[in-house]
């Protein structure tokens, strides 16, 4: 047993969603376990995200990531987000914020889907080779229109915040949107690397923040380290050099 404040449900083998809240963890420097990478001669593996899944007693959640701090169960990310900030200055250090800070992160959970539905437009539960062909529409009109649409709207929003002198998301200094924004932009440039070259001259301060981000001294660790999983063609950021730059950019 251990006696860690936090246990992570989550996928093993991807970064996904659970990344934003493994990164967040790593910031604050707070024991967690995350749980599903455990053997499952440890109460770890899968199966042990179906039975956090399935338990009545914590109120039934709908999809991982999950977030266990004692008698507390969250889920949602951005939900999960928004409970560790208010536990942990460091995420989000202006209380004042948080509606803010909640607002921008479901918006990156909107992008998010958006990258998912490039190669599962279709049905999740089926394998990218079985809808290729949709994907490659879907591709060619999100890089299209709604990459230019988010990575723009995340800029300006990083170029009005004066009272961060255009250094942060929220506020006038670091918080849990931050490491998201480095998540997706991270995430794309894997994924569509000749799409968000384009993108890039666009988006300076985020490509800026992303760097910033990768090179604070809990994330620089985290990322060097085993515990974070790599970019796969398994996750939700996948490289299928076929669907890369279809639509060609329109900024
Ligand atoms: N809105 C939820 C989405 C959760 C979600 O889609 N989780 C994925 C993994 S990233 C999953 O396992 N989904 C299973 C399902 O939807 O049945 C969140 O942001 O946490």
């Amino acid at each position: 047993m251990s006696d860690a404040p936090y246990e992570l449900y989550y996928w093993p083998q991807i970064q996904g969603r659970g990344e934003l809240v493994r990164l967040a963890l790593e910031e604050v420097g707070v024991g967690y376990v995350d749980v599903a990478r455990q053997a499952t001669e440890q109460g770890g593996g899968i199966d042990a995200i179906r039975r956090v899944l399935d338990d009545a007693k914590r109120g039934r959640h709908f999809a991982p990531p999950i977030l266990v701090a004692g008698e507390i169960t969250v889920s949602q990310t951005a939900s999960i987000l928004d409970f560790l900030a208010t536990r942990h200055d460091v995420l989000l250090p202006d209380p004042a914020s948080r509606h803010r800070a909640l607002q921008l992160q479901l918006t990156f959970a909107d992008f998010m889907s958006e990258v998912h539905d490039t190669h599962h437009p279709i049905a999740t539960s089926a394998y990218y080779e079985e809808q290729k062909e949709e994907a490659r529409k879907r591709t060619a009109a999100f890089l299209g229109t709604r990459l230019p649409k988010f990575c723009n709207y995340f800029e300006a929003v990083l170029r009005d915040n004066e009272a961060s002198k255009r250094q942060h998301l929220v506020g006038a200094g670091f918080s849990y949107v931050d490491l998201s924004a480095f998540q997706v932009h991270s995430g794309l440039a894997y994924a569509f690397p000749k799409a968000f070259e384009a993108q890039r001259k666009s988006i300076p301060l985020l490509v800026d923040l992303r760097d910033r981000v990768a090179a604070r001294p809990r994330v620089s660790a985290y990322l060097g380290s085993t515990r974070r999983v790599p970019f796969s063609e398994h996750g939700i950021f996948r490289h299928y050099p076929e669907l890369d730059l279809t639509g060609g950019p329109r900024s």
